[in-house]
């Protein structure tokens, strides 16, 4: 039976949110639900990212969205969260895909780069002439990315990389990577580097058999005797920090993503449980055991729209901190899991069919669960937040 979303509003949210915001949340909609919904099973089968979006994204100014300047569409954090939204109620691997773009490489440019730097990368990233990555985690190093082994050394005028990066997101069709590695002239200090993917020595090969995001590419990066310029190097990148930073940014649009990916879900089920009749020809929505999963999604998607909101609205005003944007990540993703498990349940056996959205969110979600930061991380960064007390 083919079901078509229809938003989902408990407690008046909408009413939240301006007028601007419900135009960008509604264009998104419009373009996920003419352009994504009806590939994304089969891309999903095939291990297919849609790459034939990434322009029709682009016209419509999803890549670094929240950037001013630069051909960016200078959206609010609210606006950019409500795109992340819609395009997680698509496919989480698509909206990785956007984030990457968006928060991961074009922030990182933005924020610690060069003019020159922003000039030449930031147009073509936002137009998806240019595609790029982010390589930050190692083999040995995922949670504690500041143990990571890459390492940069100064050779007169150039840099040479040396490394490996595991589990990238759009690394093998990425035109540019932001590499983050240890100077060995400086310390071993970590700094960022654009390196742009055909120098020699830099190779990139997919991670296959996935169970998720099986639409968005990951990749891992070897970087052997890699010379880049020493004009490649981000300047104003200095500390773990930096990527940190960056990691703040991807993350918030996450929380936001997670969410459409549970609306994606509840509303699947709600509709579905009125629809199938089991016992005396009643829909299977008439039981309290049903009724029961439904009140719990609506209930905890209420309050995940009013925690993601706040902290966007906060982020608005610069306010929002990294230990706010932890707790919406790792709130957002759980939930949004949950939701995914508890739809599929009331689906029963067709709970498990690609006709429908479920297990394929569910399937990504594990992934979402994990990268970023995982959801033990964010307990211990809010942990610390609390108490005072680093327990990592
Ligand atoms: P620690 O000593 O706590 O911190 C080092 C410096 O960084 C500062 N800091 C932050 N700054 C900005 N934002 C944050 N969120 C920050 N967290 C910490 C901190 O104040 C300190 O500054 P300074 O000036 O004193 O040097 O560092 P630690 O080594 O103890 O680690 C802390 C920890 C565990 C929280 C951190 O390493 C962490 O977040 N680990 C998780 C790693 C992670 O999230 N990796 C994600 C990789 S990218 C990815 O997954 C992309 S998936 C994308 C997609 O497809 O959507
Ligand atoms: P580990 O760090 O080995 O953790 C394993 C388990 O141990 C987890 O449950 C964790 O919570 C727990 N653990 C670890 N340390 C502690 C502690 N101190 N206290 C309590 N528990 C702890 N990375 C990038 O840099 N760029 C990308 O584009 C990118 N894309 C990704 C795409 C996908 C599909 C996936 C799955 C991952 C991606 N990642 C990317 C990597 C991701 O960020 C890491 O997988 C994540 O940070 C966790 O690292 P790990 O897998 O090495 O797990």
């Amino acid at each position: 039976m083919s079901l078509k979303f229809r938003g989902v509003d408990f407690i008046g949210f909408d009413a939240l949110l301006t007028d601007d915001e419900l135009l960008v949340r509604d264009t998104s909609r419009k373009f996920i639900e003419d352009n994504l919904i009806p590939i994304i099973e089969e891309c999903n089968r095939a291990g297919r990212f849609p790459r034939e979006l990434v322009k029709p994204m682009a016209d419509l100014g999803f890549f670094g969205a929240s950037l001013k300047g630069y051909g960016c569409a200078g959206m609010s954090n609210v606006e950019y969260g409500l795109v992340m939204q819609e395009m997680e109620r698509g496919d989480s691997g698509v909206r990785s895909f956007v984030s990457v773009q968006s928060a991961l490489v074009m922030y990182p440019i933005y924020a610690f780069g060069s003019d020159e730097q922003k000039q030449t990368w930031l147009p073509a990233l936002q137009s998806g002439e240019k595609l790029g990555c982010f390589g930050l985690t190692e083999p040995d190093f995922g949670s504690n990315p500041g143990g990571m082994r890459t390492r940069a050394r100064k050779v007169g005028k150039e840099y040479v990389l040396n490394g490996e990066k595991m589990w990238i997101t759009s690394g093998s069709i990425a035109n540019v990577a932001v590499i983050w590695a240890k100077v060995e002239d400086e310390d071993n200090k970590i700094r960022g580097f654009l390196v742009e993917t055909d120098r020699p020595g830099f190779k990139a090969e997919d991670i296959h058999g996935k169970w998720s995001l099986r639409a968005s590419v990951t990749s891992g990066l070897s970087m052997q005797d890699v010379h880049i310029p020493e004009s490649n190097l981000l300047p104003k990148s200095g500390g773990l920090k930096s990527p940190l930073m960056c990691l703040n940014q991807a993350r918030y649009g996450i929380a936001w993503g997670a969410l459409g990916a549970a609306m994606s879900c509840y509303d699947c089920a709600l509709q579905y449980s009125i629809l199938r009749k089991q016992f005396h020809d009643k829909p299977i929505a008439s039981h309290q055991l049903v009724q029961e999963k439904l009140t719990w999604m609506i209930n905890e998607i209420t309050k995940a729209q009013l925690l993601v909101l706040q902290v966007g609205r906060l982020k608005d005003k610069d306010k929002a901190g990294a230990q706010h944007i932890s707790m919406a990540k790792r709130n957002n993703v759980w939930m949004a899991l949950e939701c995914a498990r508890k739809s599929r349940d009331i689906l029963g056996a067709n709970g498990v069919a690609d006709e429908y959205p479920l297990m394929r969110h569910m399937m990504n979600l594990e992934s979402v669960k994990t990268y970023e930061g995982t959801h033990d991380i964010h307990t211990l960064i809010i942990g610390q937040s609390v108490t005072g007390i680093d327990a990592f």
